[in-house]
């Protein structure tokens, strides 16, 4: 990645979010020894059997920054890190924050096509990833991805099969043999507050991988606003099962939010209910996040099975839309009290308050977490609605960055000449402020709060032999919210089913959750004014043929 391709605040506004002590100035990673230095003995990281004190992270991270840079990564380079929820991913995390290397975020169900156009536009200078990971070959994957990726990266495996020619990521996590030296050649090196911390994928709504640089400078006033409206302290135990790469877990306030407040962060690879309620009552667990599908199957869990939630006292649910009627049974159900939260990895995070009253608390998503975010409403002109009105969401603040990395023609279209960021949400705010999500006029599939790209689909579809023309669209789906729905002209005399599309975009890597679990084949698609097809009837049409078990 080209300094270049990172689009800074402008000069003035980032000198007033300097002043206003928004943004300290530091490196992210200078946190691990504040940490360290405070609560040494403390557990900062629980995962199984594994427990890190705040002093054995430190050591750890310290001696992996060091060994990041024995492989030669410099301050600057990126690195796609693939891992689950374990204790090497924070270590992982903190070393890269430490060495000023920049991590990109995937998900472990990223495949080739995620990885390689991830890797290839941000230049990876290596790949962390696990040997294995629920019967698929990590390890292999990033072999024949090194092998055709600009730079040829070096491939880092977390696990006990280590192939050769690849690096033991875990040897290169030992403490140091002096801790002090080592931290102290570290803190000549910090990264400054305006250079890049991570990289965080975008929900995303072209073909195009659509990237996020977060600065430290804005990182870390992002999760210090989040601890703060989470009533986050040194008693809590924040349990992670969403996938730590999601900027919901990883940062809001998620495990670093964790950190920060000197809590302990239990990390679990799987929100599965069995799982989640054995260690929230075995680590006593007091906050937790989900997304809305993952929160029912929780709530159905406890309904019928003796589980002890006492030690829960929030949980925080938010990346796809929450039915009022169902925030309103999470907390009884849960023995906890509902946080809503709307956030996005562009930047802006809404919170309802840890003490606010149902209607806030069950028909709102929150309020900006930053006195200095703003939020205007729009209509379809880019005139502000009047108060009250629905419209579409822009925001800017001093977390929100003003451009994705090296797209500089999706930047002037997705954000204004202001630099406000056009969220593609369509909101409205109450009169305290709080944001109701009433829907969104961009293209994607929320399908259980992982982000699906219609024209990525759509590209890739659009290159079988069979197929004249698509569209991928939202399905309603009473688990995940929404599924991805594919309409299909096809060329004469030519037929498809689903399975073979499937079939057919796995073989081209797109990873498993953006496949269409529908195929309408239609003799011809609808189209708009301007020769588009119409999602939105399309997505009416697929809504009825559910309603109708079509
Ligand atoms: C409806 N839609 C929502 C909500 C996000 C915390 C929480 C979530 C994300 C996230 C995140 C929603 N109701 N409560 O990064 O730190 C949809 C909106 C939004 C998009 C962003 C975090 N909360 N959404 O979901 O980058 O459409 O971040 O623009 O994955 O999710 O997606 P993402």
């Amino acid at each position: 990645m080209k300094r270049a391709d990172v689009v800074p605040w402008p000069a003035e506004t980032a000198a007033a979010y300097r002043d206003t002590g928004c943004w300290r100035g530091r490196g992210m990673g200078s946190r691990l020894w504040e940490w360290a230095d405070r609560w040494g003995e403390r557990t900062a990281v629980v995962d199984g059997e594994h427990r890190l004190t705040y002093r054995e992270l430190a050591e750890r991270a310290d001696g992996l920054a060091d060994g990041l840079t024995r492989c030669g990564l410099e301050p600057g380079d990126v690195v796609l890190v693939q891992l689950p929820n374990c204790w090497e991913f924070v270590v992982v995390t903190l070393a890269c924050l430490r060495a000023g290397v920049v991590p990109v975020m995937m998900l472990p169900t990223h495949r080739e096509r995620e990885l390689g156009s991830i890797g290839a536009h941000v230049q990876a200078r290596a790949l962390v990833v696990p040997d294995s990971w629920r019967g698929y070959d990590h390890q292999a994957l990033a072999e024949r991805l090194a092998a055709t990726l600009p730079g040829r990266p070096r491939v880092l495996t977390v696990g006990d099969h280590v192939r050769a020619g690849n690096v033991d990521l875990r040897a290169l996590m030992r403490p140091p043999a002096d801790p002090s030296v080592t931290r102290a050649r570290l803190d000549t090196r910090e990264p400054q507050g305006s250079d890049p911390a991570v990289l965080l994928l975008s929900g995303g709504t072209t073909g195009l991988p659509k990237v996020v640089c977060r600065t430290h400078d804005d990182y870390d006033y992002n999760i210090r606003c989040v601890v703060r409206a989470c009533g986050f302290g040194p008693d809590t135990v924040y349990l992670a099962v969403l996938p730590a790469g999601h900027n919901f877990a990883l940062a809001n306030p998620g495990i670093l939010g964790t950190l920060y407040a000197g809590g302990t962060a239990v990390v679990l690879p799987s929100p599965r209910p069995e799982a989640v309620f054995a260690v929230v009552a075995a680590e006593r667990v007091t906050a937790t996040s989900a997304v809305p599908s993952v929160v029912l199957s929780w709530m159905e869990h406890v309904a019928t099975h003796d589980v002890d939630v006492t030690s829960l006292r929030h949980v925080h649910v938010g990346g796809s839309v929450l039915a009022p009627e169902v925030a309103a049974r999470i907390g009884p159900t849960l023995g906890c009290r509902l946080q809503q939260v709307y956030g996005m990895a562009e930047g802006l995070i809404c919170y309802t308050p840890v003490d606010a009253d149902e209607p806030l608390a069950h028909a709102t998503q929150g309020l900006p977490v930053s006195p200095y975010d703003e939020l205007l409403v729009v209509d379809a002109e880019g005139r502000p609605v009047p108060a009250g009105g629905v419209g579409e969401l822009l925001t800017r603040g001093p977390y929100t960055p003003r451009g994705y990395v090296g797209v500089p023609g999706t930047n002037a279209q997705v954000f204004t000449s202001e630099g406000w960021f056009r969220t593609g949400d369509l909101v409205r705010l109450t009169p305290e402020g709080a944001v109701v999500v009433c829907g969104r006029v961009k293209d994607l599939v929320n399908r259980g709060g992982e982000k699906v790209s219609s024209a990525e689909v759509e590209l890739l579809v659009q290159e079988l032999p069979q197929v004249a023309e698509a569209a991928a669209v939202p399905m309603p789906d009473p688990v995940l919210g929404e599924r991805v729905c594919l309409f299909v002209r096809l060329h004469a005399g030519r037929s498809l089913d689903l399975d073979r599309v499937r079939a057919a975009l796995t073989r081209r890597g797109l990873a498993a959750f953006k496949l269409p679990e529908r195929l309408v084949v239609v003799a011809a698609l609808p189209h708009t004014a301007v020769g588009k097809p119409d999602k939105k009837r399309l997505a009416h049409l697929v809504a009825h043929l559910v309603a109708h078990r079509d």
